[in-house]
């Protein structure tokens, strides 16, 4: 198998991976720590990878011309100016309005009336609040985030032909070897799909994680839509084809341990947040859909021209992001954009559009997007959860739709007109509600 870095030495050999079934994920981290050298474990503590950028591993379109003056390697912390005060996005605290108490697994008696009222208020007003307190650990964000960095630091061809389409029967070279579960000497197979695919210039997505857009093409006349390229790449990670697999890399198999944790612990947030904002059928949400986006924005030679992601809402039941120190997020909000800033440790909580009809319009899908900054990449973790395959989502205020038709729609609108109508579309009419 063809070495993900070739540059340094930097990854201790691969060792095969039915070694690491059934233990824990410690193990995983313990075992590379020690097999690296002193030198480089110093090394790797004091290397600041936001600081340098390594334009190979740009997608071509997003690669500075060659001695571009606006954008030479900077060490520079200047960062645009806030639009408002951040401090006006409401802050809630997990531990204090969920019925689990998630450290002793024991009923929490004490839930507070207000706290829950203040999720509802914040969804109602804003259709996104900050989570305090949710119970993931701060290591386990850390470490996928640098995680996160290393594989997108990788050149863009190996990343390209290692998760294009998310199905590595497809790609002929580069194979990440991945196994299916099945206990000690699983073979690698090429028949698995790939439960992580990667894309650029598009979030937009098809359900098999392909990138939907024509914007992929290198040439930008050949964007028949009006879908303008936006400057983000990423990973799309199914988090139900993720626990059936294991690489055979250790650096993708423990980027893989950890999203698998990851993700347990965003679905258990989610699980809780959706009581509080309910009651809803159970079928409106399930966990069994849950996704995560690993998004990297690469440094834009001219940010002002471009988004990292274009203004939209999203089409989940609910979404929570986790951002680095590198901000860009922004909110709408009462006619006015809000920068989202970073603050360690906290997630954000958004409404999607399928919460917003099953609540009949009681929550708001908040419109949302991301600026690029030309001194930072910045990274960020999506989880979105969807309601249960085939559910019909009944609401006072819209045609009984499933989440299927809706995303059919936006993969319409998207292909045809370039933009998401989204719920608009499934509004009963006014003659419909007389
Ligand atoms: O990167 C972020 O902070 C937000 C990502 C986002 O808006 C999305 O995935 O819908």
């Amino acid at each position: 198998m063809t070495p993900l870095v070739k540059t340094e030495r930097v990854f201790p050999p691969i060792k095969p991976h039915s070694k690491f079934q059934n233990k824990p994920i410690k193990y995983l981290f313990d075992a590379m720590l020690l097999s690296w050298p002193k030198w480089e474990r110093r090394r790797r503590r004091t290397t600041n990878m936001s600081k340098s950028s390594n334009f190979e591993s740009y997608p071509p379109l997003f690669r500075p011309p060659p001695n571009s003056p606006s954008i030479q390697e900077s060490n520079s912390d200047e960062t645009e100016p806030l639009l408002f005060n951040s401090d006006d996005i409401p802050v809630i605290d997990y531990f204090k309005c969920t019925t689990t108490n998630i450290i002793t697994t024991t009923k929490y008696q004490d839930v507070d009336d207000d706290d829950k009222n203040n999720i509802c208020q914040a969804c109602r007003d804003w259709g996104l609040f900050r989570l305090v307190n949710h119970g993931i650990q701060v290591t386990l964000l850390n470490q996928i985030e640098e995680y996160a960095k290393k594989l997108f630091s990788l050149p863009y061809e190996t990343k390209m032909s290692l998760f294009s389409s998310g199905n590595p029967s497809n790609n002929s070279k580069g194979q990440p070897g991945i196994c299916v579960e099945s206990g000690e000497g699983s073979k690698p197979s090429n028949n698995n799909v790939n439960p992580i695919s990667y894309f650029w210039g598009t979030p937009a997505l098809t359900p098999s994680g392909a990138a939907l857009l024509a914007a992929q093409n290198n040439d930008p006349q050949e964007n028949t839509n009006n879908q303008s390229l936006q400057w983000i790449e990423g990973f799309n990670v199914s988090l139900t084809q993720l626990s059936n697999v294991h690489y055979q890399d250790l650096l993708l198999e423990t980027f893989r341990c950890l999203l698998e944790e990851y993700g347990k612990e965003q679905a258990r947030v989610a699980t809780e947040i959706f009581k509080i904002l309910g009651p809803f059928q159970s079928n409106y949400l399930s966990i069994d859909t849950g996704i995560l986006r690993v998004y990297r924005y690469p440094r834009c030679f001219e940010p002002e021209r471009t988004w990292g992601i274009d203004i939209h809402t999203d089409s989940s039941v609910l979404s929570i992001i986790h951002q680095d120190d590198v901000g860009g997020l922004q909110v709408y909000k009462d006619h006015q954009w809000f920068d989202v800033n970073p603050i360690p440790n906290t997630l954000i909580v958004n409404i999607g559009d399928m919460l917003q009809a099953m609540s009949d319009d009681r929550y708001t899908s908040v419109k949302h997007g991301v600026k690029v900054n030309k001194n930072k990449e910045r990274i960020s973790i999506g989880y979105f959860v969807f309601p249960e395959e085939g559910t019909i989502i009944r609401s006072t205020k819209y045609n009984p739709f499933s989440y299927a038709d809706f995303r059919a729609q936006v993969q319409h609108d998207l292909k045809t007109v370039g933009l998401k109508t989204g719920l608009q579309k499934f509004k009963f009419t006014t003659h419909q509600n007389s």
